[in-house]
């Protein structure tokens, strides 16, 4: 009877005589990263939408709530991410601002 856990001291058997016990979970949930837009004076709204829609896959009623509440508040979540696929989008969206010569930021938070 193996590793029924019912032997003498209630304690897991491999049915060779060895104790065993059952491994516990070794899988961590990994860190999650904010992608966060940040407001400024000029950078075109229709940018940012555009922005919102080709890098973060958001509609265009999203994208455009979305990049009004960074206008307004200042700044606001673009998606939440694993760090190499925020770091990824991070990349993308600084890139995509400096080709169009807008001042455009975009940074990382930890969750
Ligand atoms: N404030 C900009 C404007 O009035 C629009 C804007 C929105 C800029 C979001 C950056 O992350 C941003 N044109």
């Amino acid at each position: 009877m193996a590793n029924d856990g019912n032997q003498p001291g209630n304690r897991p058997d491999d049915g060779r005589g060895l104790a065993v016990e059952e491994a516990r979970p070794r899988l961590k949930k990994p860190p999650l990263f904010r992608v966060i837009l940040i407001n400024d004076d000029y950078t075109p709204m229709d940018f940012v939408v555009d922005v919102l829609e080709t890098i973060f896959a958001m509609d265009r009623p999203k994208a455009t709530r979305v990049m009004l509440e960074v206008h307004t508040r200042g700044k606001g979540v673009c998606g939440v991410y694993t760090f190499e696929i925020a770091e990824t989008k991070v990349a993308q969206v600084t890139s995509y601002a400096q080709q169009h010569q807008h001042p455009l930021l975009c940074t990382l938070e930890e969750t």
